[in-house]
């Protein structure tokens, strides 16, 4: 047996030496929140693919799902720090610089038209020049999100109903806000930490779109997905800057190109899911509740909108009026 692994051993060294793959000049690495299955990761693995392919080997990336690398906050640092490259955030970055605020805002889109007014209006471009600036990140594109919607153990259909619910939120301060305003104990928390935390009771409810609801099997220890729809987002898939101003001017291109290719891929893998989801996760035995979603709004938007600096409450009012 000793005399099969040593030929094994000198096979592999073998093969891997007169393998004439080559090594990459670029190696990206990418921390994701989110698991094997979600359309973020698939959209990963296809830019690496393209970059590969485009820039003849020159350009790798690795993925590493399900906060494995690090959580959301730990991989905008590490980035920062130059030690990983890349990742997903949004309204996180409000952490950073307060426009952010606006891409993940409770009750602040009515639906994807608004959104992409947004992105592609003054307001985007505000947000990508300060993610560079107050950051050290590079949007890529933008991944379009369903609405949040919280899942709990009782039906929760009216604000009353959360009084002292013990509610995960994302690090996001206007979601700390807007559910301590509703009467909720909101609880900042990872991505990664929720299913256990959930197990366990530490927390008893959460919120997130029924994609990452289904994805992160939310539907294994939460009963209900009450229809609250109270945010419309999107989230940046991101490259550190000084990263990305490491590469010559042609591989900046086909990056910035390939981000654009993920975006559209993505785009179609989320409308392609969002038709099937919800069955998926009722047939996994979750109950859907309608709920009085202009209470929740009521309830909480004025202590969302006095929440934000004086100058952030203008955009705030600009963007409503239009
Ligand atoms: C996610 C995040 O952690 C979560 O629940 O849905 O993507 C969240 O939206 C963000 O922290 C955005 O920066």
């Amino acid at each position: 047996i000793f005399g099969h692994i040593v030929f094994c051993f000198s096979f592999l060294w073998f093969t891997g030496c007169t393998s004439d793959k080559k090594e990459p000049e670029f190696l990206f690495r990418t921390a994701l929140l989110v698991n094997e299955d979600h359309t973020w990761f698939k959209a990963f693995a296809y830019f690496g693919e393209i970059l590969e392919e485009r820039s003849d080997g020159r350009i790798k990336v690795e993925i590493y799902p399900s906060e494995q690398l690090a959580k959301e906050i730990e991989a905008i640092r590490l980035i920062q720090a130059d030690v990983i490259d890349m990742t997903t955030t949004g309204s996180t970055l409000t952490n950073w610089f307060e426009v952010a605020t606006f891409c993940e805002l409770p009750f602040l889109m009515q639906d994807s038209t608004d959104m992409n007014r947004y992105i592609n209006g003054p307001i985007g471009k505000l947000m990508e020049e300060e993610m560079i600036e107050k950051s050290g990140l590079r949007a890529l594109g933008h991944f379009e999100r369903g609405a949040r919607h919280l899942t709990s153990n009782r039906p929760i259909r009216h604000p009353d109903d959360l009084k002292g619910l013990i509610i995960r939120v994302p690090n996001v301060p206007s979601f700390v806000t807007a559910w301590s305003a509703l009467g909720a104990k909101p609880t900042p928390m990872a991505f990664s930490e929720v299913f256990t935390s959930l197990q366990q009771g530490t927390i008893q409810a959460q919120e997130n779109p029924f994609a990452m609801i289904n994805n992160a099997g939310f539907a294994e220890v939460q009963k209900y997905v009450n229809l609250t729809g109270h945010v419309i987002s999107w989230v940046y898939p991101v490259v550190g800057e000084k990263q990305f101003q490491r590469l010559p001017s042609d591989l900046q291109e086909i990056f910035l190109l390939a981000g654009k290719d993920m975006q559209d891929y993505e785009h179609r893998l989320f409308l392609e899911n969002e038709k099937s989801v919800q069955e998926e996760l009722k047939t996994k035995g979750m109950k859907f509740i309608k709920v009085d979603k202009k209470a929740f709004e009521e309830k909480c938007s004025n202590a969302i909108y006095e929440s934000l600096s004086p100058e952030m409450q203008k955009i705030y009012r600009q963007l409503k009026q239009e």
